[in-house]
């Protein structure tokens, strides 16, 4: 499977492609939707998630509710291109007043000078994180596969700046209710906390990061693999969640609280019970041994530092004078760690999907369960 985005935050729309799902899955609008308005949720936002209403529309590889094998292309209009047609426009000379002062921490500036560009607008309009709609529209599509097979991804956010969630235990059912979270957190009891860190950052024209978990629920022992560097389910993982913009650092499981404990006190210790097979009764390891899913669930969790648009501007210096001056100060929101998780979960069901296939790959549904559950039969139990 592969997939490709294209698409500049202010144009007039987002598109990806997605190749190799096997015909004969169910597929809604409905369903890819779903996600798109939860990735817009979440308290923080600035004024642009008041303009959209991310809706996908579906151009190919679909007929009659079922995909067809061939490439589903997906397009998301921006609402806010009716503002930008004219700096954003596509031929004809500039117009608007070039973006001539870099922020710190945003591709700005190094995106200019690698491509040459006089305008760092022609290097932030693509390197905003609007470019993760369509990552979460393609990530909804493999999800409706993955739950063919009893695979279900759920996130929630662990820490917002300084405040940190109480630990939950995370379970597959509880999707709906950390959704109703405007924090997209597992304990309620953390939300005046961090509507307060939010409102104060806000008013300080600052911004916050944090650091969400995503969990992936019935993934079967024996995706990716120890045999490459590049097969390996946790590099592929982490390759995955930190290309999200604004995202800084991964682990899986609780590997960093880990790496200071005896390893006594790490491994999961390996049980068979006749009926269910091989057990674990803990899942330290996050779901992954050797690069390979264990059978326990994925748990990833990943950093995200402040997002770089300040209100109150860091020093930077002008692309076009070389002089010092206050960054650029743009439109943006004070977090998006709540909709980053959303994201987290799209990268989580596009890779899971790809690794999925690659293991039971087959043209149609069929050909793939029947892959599947000729796997599960030969397990022991
Ligand atoms: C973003 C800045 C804001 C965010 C945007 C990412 O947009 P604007 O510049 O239009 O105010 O709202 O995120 C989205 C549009 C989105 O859909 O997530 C940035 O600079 O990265």
């Amino acid at each position: 499977m592969r997939f490709l985005t294209a698409g500049e935050s202010h144009g007039p729309a987002l598109v990806g492609i997605l190749e190799g799902l096997p015909a004969g899955l169910a597929l809604t609008s409905a369903d890819i939707d779903r996600d798109l308005a939860r990735r817009q949720m979440g308290y923080g936002r600035g004024g642009r998630m008041m303009i959209e209403r991310d809706r996908v529309e579906i151009l190919s590889g679909l007929r009659f509710g079922e995909t067809l094998g061939s490439p589903l292309a997906l397009l998301v209009r921006n609402r806010d291109w009716e503002h930008w047609d004219e700096r954003m426009a596509r031929e004809g000379p500039p117009k608007g007043p070039p973006f001539t002062r870099p922020r710190p921490g945003h591709a700005d500036l190094a995106g200019s000078l690698k491509y040459d560009r006089r305008d760092a607008r022609d290097i932030l309009e693509r390197a905003s994180a609007r470019e993760t709609t369509m990552r979460v529209a393609l990530g909804a599509a493999c999800r409706v596969l993955l739950a063919e097979f009893g695979i279900t991804i759920v996130s929630h956010v662990v820490s917002l700046g300084t405040v940190q969630a109480r630990e939950v235990e995370i379970r597959p059912e509880m999707g709906e209710a950390i959704d109703a979270s405007p924090f997209r957190t597992a304990d309620p009891q953390a939300e005046d906390a961090m509507k307060d860190a939010v409102d104060r950052a806000k008013a300080e024209g600052d911004t916050l990061g944090g650091i969400f978990e995503v969990w992936a629920f019935g993934v079967p022992v024996g995706l990716g693999s120890h045999v490459h560097y590049d097969r390996r389910m946790d590099g592929r993982l982490a390759q995955a969640m930190v290309s999200i913009p604004a995202m800084k650092g991964v682990e899986v499981g609780e590997a960093f609280a880990q790496s200071r404990m005896p390893g006594s006190e790490v491994h999961d210790p390996i049980a068979f019970e006749p009926g269910r097979g091989f057990t674990r009764p803990t899942n330290r390891a996050g779901g992954l041994e050797g690069g390979i899913t264990n059978g326990a669930a994925l748990r990833v969790r990943v950093a995200m530092k402040p997002l770089s648009t300040l209100r109150k501007p860091l020093p930077s210096v002008d692309l076009a004078t070389l002089a010092p001056f206050e960054a650029q100060v743009e439109r943006s929101d004070v977090t998006a760690v709540p909709a980053a998780g959303v994201i987290g979960e799209a990268m989580m069901a596009l890779t899971l999907a790809d690794a999925f296939l690659e293991k039971f790959g087959g043209d149609s549904l069929a050909d793939v369960r029947r892959a599947f559950d000729a796997y599960q039969g030969r397990m022991p139990r």
